[in-house]
């Protein structure tokens, strides 16, 4: 149950009667508004108090997440560019970064192509333990030079709650993993720095849970989350991942929160990269997550994948008609 508070209302009287019921509660700054979040529903769904503005019952488990109390769609502004305004922004970069040149020779490659903000893995969950782990804080001082040289915003993954301070002190935004979307400490550490979140679905994981994951976040007062749909794990065996552009539909009409699309990670192959992100585009994806490297045969890590400059310049130019088409831009 969520208590709106009305502005500068004092909660105590209400968080009296919550707690006289054995309720559990928490109260939480959201979007400008103050918010008693109670639970379970059967045990305060009839207490009234003036300092309540309305009071919201979802019909979801989420319930920060839901649209049902929050109509209008939320932006999230990381370090000035909005995520899930009329624009779709598109953030591109290598998988991971392997070194400080390369890195800044992509990320103004990608964003003289249009990229608003750039991508790169200094920490990176691999599948086998003798796979390249990433560079670590030295990938993350290179992530630092490169928004000196181009201005582009950093959204970079952590997987490990004692990073969350470090990380956010380079990046700005964080990104959760598919493989770490219900580490539900991360989801935590990452709700309490405040920071803006990208929170991939996990590749095993329902729209809800997906949206349970973001609640994590919202009740610590984080209200900066963005949902990236990257492809769950089907029957199909034809793509790396089966990129679930229905399920990212779908859960636009029952969350505020922005959507992003990582068309990258399902493909598994350069030459399918495009139509993807083309489709996701189309499907009304407030944001792309794109990998891109100077020669991507020779990565480290996802080099089936990961595009090429040119690639990149072709896609966006195509990306721009089909937002166009669907009256938005890049
Ligand atoms: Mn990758």
């Amino acid at each position: 149950m969520l208590f709106i508070l009305k502005s500068n209302s004092d909660p105590s009287q209400l968080v009296e009667k919550i707690v006289a019921r054995s309720a559990s509660y928490r109260v939480v700054d959201l979007y400008g508004r103050r918010i008693v979040v109670a639970w379970p529903d059967k045990l305060v769904e009839d207490i009234v108090d003036d300092s309540v503005e309305v009071r919201v019952k979802s019909s979801r488990p989420y319930q920060l997440a839901s649209s049902e109390w929050k109509r209008d769609k939320t932006i999230v502004d990381v370090d000035g560019v909005e995520i899930g305004g009329r624009s779709v922004v598109v953030a591109a970069g290598p998988c991971a970064i392997e070194d400080e040149e390369l890195a800044i020779e992509i990320a103004k490659a990608v964003k003289r192509a249009g990229a608003k903000m750039f991508r790169g893995g200094a920490y990176k969950p691999r599948t086998s333990p003798y796979s390249f782990q990433g560079l670590g804080e030295k990938g993350l001082e290179i992530l630092k030079r490169v928004y000196e040289e181009t201005g582009l915003p950093i959204v970079t993954e952590v997987m490990d709650t004692r990073d969350v301070e470090k990380v956010a002190r380079y990046a700005h935004m964080l990104q959760i993993g598919a493989r770490n979307s219900q580490n539900f400490h991360l989801l935590k550490e990452v709700g309490k720095s405040r920071k803006p979140a990208l929170l991939k679905r996990g590749m095993a994981m329902t729209v809800e849970e997906w949206l349970l994951a973001a609640e994590y976040m919202l009740l610590e007062g984080n209200g900066n989350v963005v949902l990236c749909e990257r492809g769950i794990r089907s029957f199909e065996k034809s793509t790396r991942f089966t990129l679930d552009i229905a399920s990212a539909v779908y859960t636009k009409t029952v969350t505020h929160l922005p959507i992003a699309v990582d068309p990258s990670h399902p493909a598994g192959r350069r030459d399918l990269v495009e139509p993807l992100a083309l489709a996701a585009v189309a499907a009304g994806a407030d944001m792309l997550i794109i990998e891109v490297h100077l020669s991507p045969e020779k990565a480290l890590s996802d080099n089936e994948q990961q595009l090429t400059i040119d690639m990149f310049e072709k896609l966006m130019t195509r990306l721009k008609a089909v937002a166009e088409a669907v009256g938005r831009s890049i």
